[in-house]
């Protein structure tokens, strides 16, 4: 396996081509018409741009700054290459070292309030034919220089929900997410695929060899940006080794009527026995 400069397992080179690449996007979830709703389903997501406006990108920012720099937070995944220096960190050094966050609506209003934007509820129950209700909330970190890839994956192969039920994820930049910086990539239409078989290797993923690489597109998004995307949709996420901090929001909504299933047994038996305990 090719190793990064850090010494930890690097994608294949030619795995994230940032040849095709989306940078238009609907302005504003008021504006989504109903042959936008068509084409989610039709390519499994849509672009909105002012998404969000300033002071919700500003109150995301500080309200994930303020639970990473909390000392009593046990929800924080830091880089592999930070490791238990993290905890050492001064405070500048900590916000520029955590992959992710999870869950973090529980713990601050101002990203709770984010999950609950009436707009955004409305175009994801529009999607979905039924209310939605917000299944997992995440931030989405990727450091300056250091932040690793998120392989190609589906994100159902994560959740413990019935196969057909349709699972909404909303990813809000709060900078602005391009492919040096490590911005969303997607496969159009991939989701008509169905699942596919995920391997435990640099993560829980679909292997590289099955990614249609040809046929992904980068999605740019800037500040306040969103991609809303089908469960099923392949997408993943490059490293980065750009010096620009790449923060977004990433929030999961399920039909309110469909209950999770009460362990991971469906799921293993369709996306591979490999993803025991993962959490995407
Ligand atoms: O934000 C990222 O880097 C990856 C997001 C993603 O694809 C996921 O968590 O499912």
């Amino acid at each position: 396996m090719r190793q990064d400069e850090f010494g930890l397992a690097a994608p294949p080179a030619g795995l994230y081509d940032f040849s095709a690449a989306i940078r238009s996007g609907i302005d504003g979830f008021g504006n989504v018409t109903d042959a936008d709703i068509e084409q989610f389903h039709a390519l499994g997501f849509l672009v909105i741009h002012n998404a969000i406006d300033q002071s919700a990108i500003e109150a995301g920012r500080s309200g994930i700054r303020d639970l990473i720099l909390s000392r009593e937070n046990d929800n924080i995944m830091y880089e592999a290459v930070v490791g238990e220096r993290f905890h050492a960190l001064a405070d500048e050094e900590r916000l520029d070292s955590v992959r992710k966050m999870m869950p973090v609506v529980p713990f601050d209003e101002r990203l709770k309030t984010a999950s609950e934007e009436a707009a955004l509820l409305h175009v994801i129950g529009r999607i979905m034919g039924e209310p939605a209700a917000l299944s997992q909330d995440q931030a989405m970190l990727k450091p300056p220089r250091i932040g690793r890839e998120k392989p190609w994956h589906q994100d159902m192969a994560y959740f413990n929900y019935p196969s057909q039920t349709t699972i909404v994820g909303a990813w809000i930049a709060l900078d602005e997410a391009k492919p040096e910086n490590g911005c969303m990539m997607v496969i159009p239409g991939s989701h008509h695929d169905g699942p596919m078989p995920h391997w435990t290797r640099r993560d829980w993923q679909i292997c590289d060899t099955d990614v249609r690489v040809g046929d992904s597109v980068a999605v740019l998004l800037p500040p306040g940006g969103c991609l809303l995307f089908h469960c099923l949709l392949h997408h993943g996420t490059p490293p980065t080794r750009s010096d620009k901090r790449r923060w977004a929001l990433q929030f999961h909504y399920c039909p309110a009527s469909v209950s999770r299933l009460p362990d991971s047994e469906h799921r293993l038996r369709v996306f591979g026995t490999d993803g025991v305990d993962v959490s995407c």
